[in-house]
């Protein structure tokens, strides 16, 4: 193992973890109310003094905060440092026009860059490798977080950015890439494009670290064979830090979270209760380091479960389960709750691959719902099932799944468009009705 692997650190007994955390909390609480007015404020309106907080336990006595707090105090609110001391930002889009603008010392990109190098190394990536990031650069936190994760461990990194497929596959062959870092959609594309070229015998790579958006275990297994390769997850979030706050170990059993620096819990989005160890509810961080944007009890509305027990990699530290989509992405068609991960899942065990689209709609005061999804290139080839079959099979399908009717159209391969960051597989034109 190299530098990275902070196994006195990612092997830690839980206790030893509790008490640095505890040391930790104590610290961020006094430099948050001290140089933060918001929190200032907000602690004092729940009569809470930095002295309450004695240990990471009392945490849970700490007000949360949300994205409409973030959007109020964009830009400069919730910075802790003087601006002076800043030598970043980062920032997300926002798919309802949020932006988030998060700040960082030089310290807190080391810690960053640490989390990104763990990932990899997780993943085996030693400084023999040839680190392949064609995430996003510039705002989105993927491209930076994993390059310089990448450069921490040593390995040769190509700051490729996304698109241009033909440069991505001519590089990769060319320099002998052996770890890819992009979305999974990305990822399935490559695949598609791989195959295409009829390249994959020249395709070196070994490891596959992908996030940013939810995939499913059957996407998981389509890119593992597409690329010939081990597809591991990343998790992060930019209010955070970026990628890293999580990632996956050789057991590809759920992420574990890098609690020296993020501290997690579930709780209960209705009612804010803190959930016990194994329930599904919302993810909330608490940055125990970072100092620039130090956010406390943040809800993520990332839906998701934790599990402390024993993994066989030897690190302690809590796996979360992969999210199971956004509180925020669930849509409300004919009364009824629909995650696209339900969708996508059901397409998935009838053989199709992550090609489609969801369209929402409303005619007269009804809610209309079609799931658009690609024949597999296979199927094509195969023509043993009539489509007007295979459409009925996913209606039936998404009628068990959702409880509700889907209009449902099979069209030819290669007629959505593919993403080259975070696909956008919902469109809810009901939004321009707002
Ligand atoms: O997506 C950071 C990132 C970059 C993570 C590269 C992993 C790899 P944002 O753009 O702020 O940051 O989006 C954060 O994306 O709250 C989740 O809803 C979703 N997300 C991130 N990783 C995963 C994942 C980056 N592995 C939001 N699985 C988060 C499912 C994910 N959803």
């Amino acid at each position: 193992m190299g530098n990275y692997y902070q196994e006195a650190i990612e092997t830690m007994p839980l206790e030893e973890l509790q008490k640095l955390q505890s040391e930790r909390i104590v610290e961020q609480v006094k430099h948050v109310y001290e140089n933060v007015e918001f929190y200032r404020n907000k602690m004092d309106e729940k009569g809470i003094k930095p002295e309450d907080i004695k240990g990471i336990e009392d945490i849970k006595n700490l007000p949360f905060i949300e994205k409409d707090d973030l959007r109020d105090q964009y830009p400069y609110g919730l910075v802790g440092v003087p601006l002076s001391d800043c030598v970043r930002i980062q920032s997300t889009s926002g798919t309802t026009g949020r932006r988030v603008v998060a700040f960082y010392t030089q310290e807190d990109i080391n810690v960053w860059d640490e989390c990104c190098a763990r990932a990899i190394m997780a993943v085996g990536g030693t400084k023999e490798d040839v680190v392949h990031v064609c995430y996003g650069y510039g705002l989105f936190t993927g491209g930076p977080g994993l390059n310089g994760g990448s450069h921490l461990v040593g390995s040769l990194t190509l700051p490729m950015s996304s698109g241009n497929t033909e440069r991505q596959l001519q590089f990769m062959t060319d320099l002998g890439s052996t770890i890819l870092c992009c979305t999974p959609s990305y990822a399935s594309y490559l695949g598609e494009a791989i195959a295409e070229a009829g390249i994959k015998d020249q395709i070196k790579l070994k490891a596959g670290i992908f996030g940013a958006e939810p995939w499913t275990e059957e996407m998981r297994h389509n890119i593992e064979e597409s690329l010939g390769i081990k597809a591991y997850d990343i998790y992060g979030l930019t209010e955070i830090s970026g990628p890293g706050v999580s990632f996956e170990c050789e057991e590809q059993a759920g992420m574990h979270i890098q609690e020296d620096h993020f501290y997690a819990e579930i709780i209960n989005p209705e009612t804010g209760e803190v959930l016990p160890e194994g329930e599904v509810g919302e993810l909330v961080f608490t940055c125990l380091t970072k100092k620039a944007f130090p956010l406390l009890r943040y809800r993520t509305r990332d839906l998701c479960r934790l599990t402390r027990k024993k993994c066989s990699c030897g690190r302690t530290h809590v796996r979360m389960t992969k999210p199971m989509g956004r509180s925020d992405d669930m849509m409300v068609v004919k009364g009824v709750n629909v995650w696209p991960s339900q969708i996508e899942a059901v397409l998935l065990k009838q053989g199709y691959k992550e090609n489609y689209q969801i369209v929402v709609d409303r005619v007269g005061s009804n809610d209309t719902i079609e799931v658009q999804v690609e024949l597999t290139p296979e199927m094509v080839e195969a023509n043993d099932v009539p489509v007007a079959k295979r459409e009925a099979a996913v209606v039936a399908g998404l009628k068990s799944m959702l409880g509700i009717k889907v209009d449902v159209k099979v069209v030819e391969p290669k007629t959505i468009t593919r993403s080259e960051g975070k696909a956008k597989r919902v469109i809810d034109k009901r939004d321009l009705y707002k």
